[in-house]
């Protein structure tokens, strides 16, 4: 775990013509590149399901005030999806009302939905893991429902809302539902999840180097030694990152304790 994976990035793209305030994101091996203009992207992780809803606005706006310019979340599966297609997006589950604060505040956002939230939860159907078609189906269903959701609430780019990037967390085997999804989110790419990504390249040249996951920290095990990350390695790090062609990191997660 403390290595660094690859995971897939989504672009939800393809500005659609006639809505005046729908941006086209299109990218390059060297920017993301957002209604033509270039950009590298600070982001940072704020996860919905962990704090109130009457704390969202604060945390989103502090993340600004940090020199963010993006929120990034995942999709909490277990929590939405409790008993077998038993749905509930209320209270603090309600990840639409999540990303219209990110765009209140001029933010953009990140979506990742996946059946992993690395190593916290994993939605469990059965015994045998993930890779049989009975958790595959299910994923299907639960990712093909979020995309949907996001889609009606007009929350891509492309339909004039925050979501620059769609991603799919720590499993290739779920491409399938953003079928639905296509005329919006058009190309994948991979990404880095680690304490250093500069090394990191992307499969493919022509595609921006995207550090999804920069690891301010990591779970203490039992026993042993603290992993604390100190302000100045990672700042370093991030400095690096975007000396070697990086093009989008995303902390994670963002610190927004009171100082
Ligand atoms: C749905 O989630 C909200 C927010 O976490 C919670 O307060 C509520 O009790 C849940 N509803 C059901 C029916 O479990
Ligand atoms: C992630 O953050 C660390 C410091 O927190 C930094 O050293 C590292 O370069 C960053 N990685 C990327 C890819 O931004």
């Amino acid at each position: 775990m403390w290595g660094s994976w690859v995971s897939l990035l989504l672009i939800a793209s393809l500005g659609l013509i006639g809505s005046c305030s729908a941006a086209a994101v299109e990218y390059d091996s060297s920017a993301v590149i957002i209604n033509g203009e270039r950009k590298i992207i600070l982001s940072g992780s704020i996860h919905y399901p962990r704090s109130t809803v009457e704390m969202w606005s604060d945390l989103i706006q502090k993340a600004k005030e940090g020199g963010l310019d993006t929120i990034e979340t995942y999709i909490f599966w277990n929590a939405h999806e409790p008993r077998r297609r038993e749905y509930n997006f209320t209270g603090n589950l309600d990840f639409v009302k999540f990303f219209q604060k990110v765009q209140e505040a001029g933010l953009h956002g990140i979506l990742r939905i996946g059946a992993s939230l690395c190593g916290y939860t994993i939605f469990r159907i059965s015994n045998s893991g993930t890779n049989n078609e009975i958790f595959k189906n299910e994923m299907r269903t639960f990712t093909t429902k979020i995309v949907n959701m996001a889609k009606e609430a007009k929350l891509f780019a492309s339909q004039g809302g925050p979501i620059i990037l769609a991603q799919e967390n720590e499993y290739g085997n779920v491409m399938g539902p953003y079928g639905e999804a296509r005329e919006i989110i058009r190309s994948m790419i991979n990404t880095c999840n680690g304490f250093y990504c500069d090394a990191f390249t992307p499969n493919n040249p022509k595609n921006p180097k995207i550090w999804t996951e920069n690891w301010t920290g990591w779970f203490k095990k039992w026993g042993q030694k603290d992993p604390h990350r100190t302000a100045e390695d990672l700042a370093f790090s991030v400095a690096r990152f975007f000396q070697q062609n990086g093009v989008l990191q995303n902390y994670y997660m963002v610190d927004l304790s009171p100082t």
